[in-house]
């Protein structure tokens, strides 16, 4: 069994975590400037491993085993949400590391933008796959602030250069160790998570358009405030969700602005950054043909109009039965009885890789259940636990038909 250098990896994990470090976590937006220095970070880790590392023309890292084959790919993302935590995504791509200083005959890729900070979606995987063309990042803007992707990756030295594919030839697989983002491994007492499926994410900008007036001398019958027509559509859209919505359905408005936003001027519009999530495509289906419905209905109802845009939308992903098998096994025997099977309610780069190659993912706990926020944080003897389990998980997958 290959030996993992436990130290190590928990070493790089913490180097890693002072690029960027906000609080306990760390803030590193996608093209930012303590993203690209992370980038190169793990550019150097890998050449050190032996690995040839490129980065391609939107950003996505990987290092290439030199040897001959059969490979795995191994990796995440390393970008954060903003003011973030210091393991979503960054575990993975050092677990990665970890397998390939243990010797193991891997690849390891860091994909771009899995954050979503420009609105492709899930741009480096989806692009490593083919799916994202150059109109669309023409087209791309950033989700908080409008910054063209096109001038985002000027700004990031990145233009012009070519997009990697991934060679879905070159591997049996690929595995992705990734922190829970809930609560349920830590609330059934157990350390490792085996994940089955992977939830779509389908994302929306609903603009409502009312009348900008004085908040005083326009009475109430005659104001048109879509502030008051967005708060009452996602009551609307909550109260009817939970009536249709699958057993792990979620729905989430992430933001909501009135413009312009002062005390004694009704808003004249309002936008609304909403997104909702399942494993099953009809469930999704009935969740958007609903939401278009309560927007027909809001229009009717309202003085203010409501237009919908779709700002990105994936596939759910099942995972690979015999990477699972593997990962199963390895957790059994490293830790018997701590690991269970289990769906992610959140959107990974393997449900995108999963579309040209198998792939898993292993979940280790998550504390609290807390992710996307500073204070996201994993014991580190589940760490460890976690990327030896990834090795002699990656170790059965490779020496199986050999
Ligand atoms: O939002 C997600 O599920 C992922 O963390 N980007
Ligand atoms: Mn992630
Ligand atoms: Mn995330």
């Amino acid at each position: 069994m290959a030996e993992i250098d436990t130290r190590a990896f928990l070493e790089d994990l913490h180097a890693l975590r002072a690029i960027g470090r906000f609080r306990t976590g760390v803030h590193r937006p996608t093209y930012s400037p303590q993203d690209m220095e992370s980038r190169r970070w793990l550019m150097r880790r890998l050449e050190e491993c032996g690995l040839a590392p490129t980065i391609d023309g939107v950003g996505t890292v990987l290092g290439r085993h030199p040897g001959a084959g059969p490979h795995l790919l191994v990796g995440s993302h390393i970008e954060s949400q903003n003011e973030a935590g210091w393991l979503d995504g960054a575990l993975g791509v050092v677990a990665g590391i970890a397998l390939a200083r243990a010797g193991l005959p891997v690849d390891v890729c860091a994909f771009a933008d899995e954050e979503g900070h420009f609105d492709v979606g899930f741009l480096g995987s989806r692009s490593a796959i083919g799916e994202v063309t150059e109109a669309a990042i023409d087209e791309s803007r950033n989700s908080t602030d409008g910054t063209p992707l096109r001038e985002a990756l000027q700004a990031a030295g990145l233009a012009g250069l070519p997009r990697m594919q991934l060679e879905a030839g070159r591997y049996r697989g690929f595995l992705e160790m990734h922190i829970e983002q809930g609560t349920q491994l830590e609330a059934a007492g157990l350390r490792l998570g085996v994940v089955t499926g992977i939830v779509a994410i389908w994302q929306f900008r609903i603009v409502i358009e009312g009348a900008q007036d004085h908040a005083g001398g326009t009475t109430m019958a005659e104001r048109r405030d879509a502030g008051l027509a967005a708060v009452r559509l996602l009551s609307a859209i909550d109260e009817a969700f939970a009536r249709i919505c699958g057993e792990r359905s979620t729905w989430t408005t992430g933001r909501i602005t009135l413009d312009p936003g002062a005390p004694s001027i009704i808003p004249g519009r309002a936008e609304i950054l909403f997104q909702f999530r399942d494993v099953s495509v009809p469930v999704l289906e009935r969740m958007e043909a609903t939401l278009r419905a309560l927007i027909r209905e809001s229009n009717r109802r309202e003085r203010c109009t409501a237009t919908l845009e779709e700002i990105s939308r994936n596939s759910p992903a099942l995972c690979d039965p015999g990477l699972m098998d593997a990962l199963s096994q390895a957790a059994e025997v490293l830790c018997p009885g701590g690991w269970q099977a289990m769906p992610s309610g959140a959107g990974h780069d393997a449900q995108n890789v999963a579309k040209v190659m198998p792939a898993a993912m292993l979940f280790v706990p998550s504390i609290g259940g807390i992710s996307h926020h500073w204070s996201e944080d994993t014991r580190e003897e589940d760490l460890a636990l976690g990327v030896r389990v990834l090795g002699a998980a990656a170790e059965r997958v490779l020496a199986a038909g050999a």
